[in-house]
């Protein structure tokens, strides 16, 4: 049985090589759902229901679980989604919980990227709410980077002019840690951390969604019996071009080199 992993685009594959890393005797299936890309900048119900057509084709394939690797579709949708499966459906949160007890410690501030929707939905505000007494939480939407990404276009040039004119109004002294609050940004982690200074903390939810899974299939006895296979689908389509599967292959790739 496979596990699989569900994201808009491509940012989920942060999400994939975290999983792949803690557990590497799983198969995969990797669903980008990428006719309908960007998700930060639409509705919440349109979100569902693209997010819904993914669920009902991966749930018909022999799958021991459901990894939303996407911030913005695990506000949208998780509630709704383990309403109407019963297997494991687990998805990922900006980290903002182990953000404000390091930044308070440190009397420090906490910077939140993270799509437009995540940033604007009652779950993370109730998040927010719950743990940030002193107000020290800021949230800024960074939707070019899911752009970037998409576009395989990895140019520090391009990429850091444009992280650089988003953190102008921000005081980047200030920030104790910053989270990475869509999985598309992990990314671009050390251009997003050169800019701050040398003790800030760039953190995300990737681990803790990986260990999350991880914890779920071994109380259910459901762990191994895959070799680490992964069969990539974009929005209902098995990927089987030799240059998207390379593309694919090379992040995944680098991406092991730099998380
Ligand atoms: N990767 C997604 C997230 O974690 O929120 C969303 C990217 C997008 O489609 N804008």
């Amino acid at each position: 049985m496979n596990i699989a992993v569900f994201d808009s685009g491509i940012g989920g594959m942060t999400v994939l090589h975290q999983i792949k890393k803690l557990m590497p005797n799983e198969d995969y299936l990797y669903y980008a759902d990428t006719a309908h890309l960007p998700y930060g900048e639409k509705s919440k119900e349109q979100l569902k229901s693209y997010i819904f057509e993914a669920a009902e084709f991966l749930m018909a394939r022999d799958i021991k679980a459901l990894v939303i690797a996407c911030n913005t579709a695990t506000s949208a949708a998780i509630e709704d989604l383990r309403k109407t499966y019963t297997l494991p459906i687990i998805g990922i949160e900006p980290a903002v919980k182990p953000a404000v007890i390091e930044s308070e410690s440190e009397m420090k501030k906490v910077l939140v990227m993270a799509t437009r929707l995540t940033l604007k939905e009652e779950k993370y505000h109730r998040l927010v709410e719950r743990i940030d007494k002193h107000d020290i939480v800021d949230g800024l939407p960074m939707p070019g980077l899911v752009t970037f990404a998409e576009a395989f276009n990895f140019n520090p040039d391009d990429v850091v002019s444009y992280i650089k004119e988003q953190l102008k109004p921000f005081d980047l002294a200030q920030y104790g840690t910053v989270v990475l609050g869509c999985t598309h940004f992990p990314i671009f982690k050390d251009m997003i951390r050169q800019l701050f200074p040398k003790e800030t903390h760039v953190i995300d939810g990737s681990m803790g969604t990986a260990m999350n899974l991880k914890r779920i299939l071994e109380n259910l006895h459901q762990v191994g019996g895959g070799s680490g296979k992964v069969t990539y689908y974009k929005s209902g389509v098995e990927v089987s071009d030799r240059e998207t599967l390379t593309h694919y292959e090379t992040l995944m790739n680098r991406l092991s080199h730099m998380l």
